[in-house]
């Protein structure tokens, strides 16, 4: 088999790769360890950047993302049982987030691939990458026991945290930097109606809580718990009832609570592997970076990875141009560690640090104190949670 670009993984990094690539004329085919329905059940991030909006547009997907999705023009922070308003509107010159999962992104992007045409093969074991270090690049892989060789100009490596891309690569050409935190976020779905019109990001001294939400009927909250705890121990009625216990009255007040969809424990980790591109090999989204959840940059991120990723395709295939090739890594990493930065602040600001001296904690009061009274603060803040510009 050949292609002209290999993609590695169907998650939404790879779907979207796909996606533009395909509108562009370039052929490709995507490799997923996963079956599709696997694939689409597992619940993550929620916040959409007005880029990856834009892209998603771009890619031809926007149409139900737009009439179902939530467009949000602020968020609120409560800590000392006091709510505090963002309002990213005011704050960024008219800018906004639209609230719709990755989930039904995902959802989006499966269906037009497959009205596409383009090959995807599901369930393909023991991928194992090869040649990009020349310029005969492929991959060998098992699909319903058959073993097969696909032979490609390029690999795009879109296959998460613990994906074969990244692994593939000898240990002395990448750099990876990693933060693995003390505490992990519990989160749980449910067909309630939200707790309130916009996000909450909640801090208190039980721990971090974020009320979130996929529609105006279906809800998504977490919870800070210690990396120790299985999420077997929590029925939903514990789960409701320490959501409760550290929310704002008001909001306390306002919880409708239900039987919940899904649970699930995520630990928190700051990850950047530099660079993302070795030879014909391409990392792109979770493959090269994690950032803890708090600030919804992880799926932003990889989508402008992608973009950029795209258009140096594209480029390269129309215009025989190497030039977005070559600063494919560059660029990337320009926006990931700023996003990395913000999503660790925001991390630490919001969450309860085990073993954290009294100062520190106080040091920590004071600035979500200062953050609040403060329109330049506030403002630094939201231009960071719309998304950096491209
Ligand atoms: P994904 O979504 O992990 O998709 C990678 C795909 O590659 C497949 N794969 C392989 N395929 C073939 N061969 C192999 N050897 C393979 N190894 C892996 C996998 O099966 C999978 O389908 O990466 P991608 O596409 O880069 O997308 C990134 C986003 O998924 C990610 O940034 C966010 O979901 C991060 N994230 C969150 N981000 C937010 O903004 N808000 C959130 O609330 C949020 N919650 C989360 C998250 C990530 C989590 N993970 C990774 C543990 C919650 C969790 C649990
Ligand atoms: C979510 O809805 O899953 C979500 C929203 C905002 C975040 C993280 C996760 O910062």
């Amino acid at each position: 088999m050949r292609t002209q670009v290999l993609i590695v993984g169907a998650g939404p990094s790879g779907l979207l790769l796909g996606q533009l690539l395909s509108r562009a004329g370039v052929d490709n085919l995507i490799l997923e360890r996963q079956t599709g329905d696997y694939v689409l059940g597992r619940i993550r991030a929620g916040v959409l950047e007005q880029t990856t909006v834009d892209l998603l547009e771009h890619a031809g997907v926007g149409a139900r993302m737009h009439a179902e999705g939530l467009v949000h023009h602020g968020f609120e922070l409560t800590f000392d049982g006091q709510r505090h308003h963002i309002d990213l509107n005011r704050l960024t010159g008219g800018q906004s987030v639209m609230v719709y999962g990755q989930t039904e992104v995902t959802r989006d992007l499966m269906q037009a691939r497959a009205a596409s045409g383009a090959q995807t093969l599901y369930s393909a074991s023991d991928v194992a990458l090869f040649g990009f270090d020349g310029d005969q690049p492929g991959a060998r892989c098992t699909v319903d026991g058959e073993r097969l060789e696909i032979r490609c100009d390029y690999i795009a490596g879109c296959d998460g945290y613990h994906g074969v891309s990244r692994a593939s690569v000898p240990p002395d050409a990448i750099r990876t930097h990693e933060k693995l935190y003390a505490f992990g976020w519990l989160g749980l779905l449910s067909d309630t109606p939200p707790v309130g019109p916009e996000l909450i990001y909640g801090r208190h001294e039980r721990g971090f809580t974020l009320c979130s939400m996929r529609s105006a009927t279906r809800s998504r909250y977490y919870l800070q718990v210690p990396l120790t705890e299985q999420v077997g121990d929590w029925s939903d009625e514990r789960f409701w009832d320490e959501l409760r216990s550290r929310l704002d009255p008001a909001a306390a007040a306002a919880l409708v609570t239900g039987p919940s969809l899904e649970k699930s424990i995520a630990p928190l980790r700051s990850f950047v592997a530099e660079p993302m591109r070795f030879g014909r090999l391409f990392l792109a989204g979770d493959a090269a970076h994690i950032v803890p959840p708090t600030g919804a940059k992880g799926l932003n991120l990889a989508a402008s990875d992608v973009h950029y990723l795209s258009q140096a395709l594209i480029e390269h295939y129309r215009e025989r141009s190497e030039a977005g090739i070559e600063h494919y890594s560059a660029r990337c990493l320009s926006r990931i560690w700023k996003a990395e930065r913000f999503s660790w602040w925001f991390t630490g600001l919001m969450h309860q640090l085990p073993h954290e001296p009294e100062i520190d904690a106080r040091l920590r009061r004071a600035e979500l104190e200062y953050l609040v009274s403060s329109d330049a603060a506030m403002a630094a803040m939201a231009e960071n949670y719309v998304g950096l510009p491209w």
